[in-house]
């Protein structure tokens, strides 16, 4: 569309990235295709030499997931995207195109546990270095820059334990140690929370969760803030093949036109879950960014345009009976993931960042009483009265 920069966020999910389709299709077609033809010889070599922008093969590139790409760069306000088979593929795929033997990556503690893993072991191997913290403390971010540190690695809201970084003050910190700041936004989605708005020079989405929506599709994207980083991070998931199917990227495609009512409704009750949690006298303690117990509320409220739709809490009866709550719900699945329509609980310390040593758990939040919820778009009432019934058998 040629008006695209002047049209709200509603109207870009609907209508960004959208090209007029020659037989007049509302919906970007599925190009279900590995390969595509070239008219000669000369106009192959031209696609090769990047002299021309025709389709050659779906690893590559794909008309499809193309559509994909320019949406999510609009929607995060970066150069372009790069779409990926999933959030972890998007996560190498990063690591591979920046980091080499003997470099340093300074990351979160209570990052998606595999991609702590995967840097604490296959890039460990390769000869990267490693450090996590908690990056809301920015003193200890700068303390941990070290002379090879080629990378600062945000994610914010944090998975599970909901801490909230700076991103402003990080990528500055960032910036003046000349590293790349990476931001995973995938707790909140573009609709609550733009970090290239905010500094960062790279954003990625395990679109598995709140673009998609849906829980039927497993998938990523990185967004790169200029031509420059997006060509260097390209290759990377071409060569790797780590690329996203056409099918997978029509899913993606019809997912996302519904993400700020998903995200806006889902929202709207976690706010009101949080607070019954808090107040219930079972609960220990409760971490919502859209609490005022919150320890970042203000940032929250700064840098983000919505507490979004994800809790953690503990209950006064610690592990064993957070296993009784998560054994007795039955609105609510007892599953990972999290970001789709409806509402998933989950422990993390034995089920998503269960590849943690105890030891990094506990260091960074993780108890092992802690209960992630995810809360979805079902009937208010239903959730919580799901949630009192399972409460009353601990
Ligand atoms: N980043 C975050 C913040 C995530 O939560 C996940 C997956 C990923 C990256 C990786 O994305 P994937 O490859 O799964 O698309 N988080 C999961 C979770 O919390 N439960 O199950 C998967």
């Amino acid at each position: 569309m040629e008006h695209e920069k002047e049209l709200g966020f509603n109207s870009l999910l609907i209508h960004g990235g959208m090209s007029a389709d020659p037989l007049g299709s509302a919906t970007v077609p599925i190009y279900q295709t590995s390969t595509f033809a070239f008219a000669n010889v000369d106009e192959g070599a031209r696609c090769f030499a990047g002299e021309s922008d025709g389709y050659i093969y779906t690893r590559i590139g794909n008309p499809t997931i193309a559509a994909l790409e320019k949406q999510i760069a609009i929607l995060e306000k970066g150069f372009g995207a790069i779409a990926t088979s999933s959030g972890m593929a998007a996560v190498s795929t990063i690591y591979m195109a920046f980091l080499k033997s003997g470099d340093h990556i300074v990351s979160t503690d209570a990052v998606y546990g595999p991609a702590r893993g995967i840097m604490e072991s296959y890039f460990r191997k390769f000869g990267v270095e490693s450090t996590y913290l908690n990056t809301s403390d920015l003193d200890a971010v700068r303390r941990a820059i070290r002379p090879n540190t080629r990378m600062l690695y945000i994610e914010t809201p944090t998975n599970p334990t909901m801490e909230i970084s700076d991103l402003e003050a990080c990528c500055a910190i960032a910036h003046e140690h000349g590293l790349v700041a990476v931001v995973d936004n995938t707790f909140s989605s573009p609709y609550l929370q733009r970090p290239i708005e905010l500094g960062a020079d790279v954003v990625f989405h395990s679109m598995t969760k709140f673009i998609n929506g849906h829980a039927d599709i497993v998938a990523g994207i990185i967004i790169a803030k200029t031509e420059e980083l997006y060509l260097t991070i390209r290759p990377a998931m071409v060569g790797m093949g780590c690329n996203m199917d056409p099918h997978q990227a029509y899913m993606v495609l019809r997912g996302v036109k519904t993400l700020a009512i998903r995200v806006a409704r889902a929202q709207e009750n976690a706010i009101q879950v949080a607070d019954y949690l808090e107040r219930h006298p079972k609960v220990a303690w409760v971490k919502y960014p859209g609490l005022k117990s919150h320890p970042q509320y203000a940032l929250a409220q700064k840098q983000m345009d919505g507490p979004g739709a994800m809790i953690s809490f503990e209950l006064k009866g610690g592990l064993g009976a957070g296993k009784v709550l998560m054994d007795n719900v039955r609105l609510a699945m007892l599953a990972v993931s999290l970001g789709g329509i409806e509402t998933l609980i989950q422990h993390p310390a034995s089920m998503t960042h269960s590849k943690m040593s105890r030891e990094n758990r506990e260091k960074a939040g993780i108890s092992d009483g802690l209960v992630r919820f995810a809360v979805g778009i079902e009937d208010l009432q239903d959730i919580i009265a799901d949630l009192d019934q399972a409460l009353a058998r601990i």
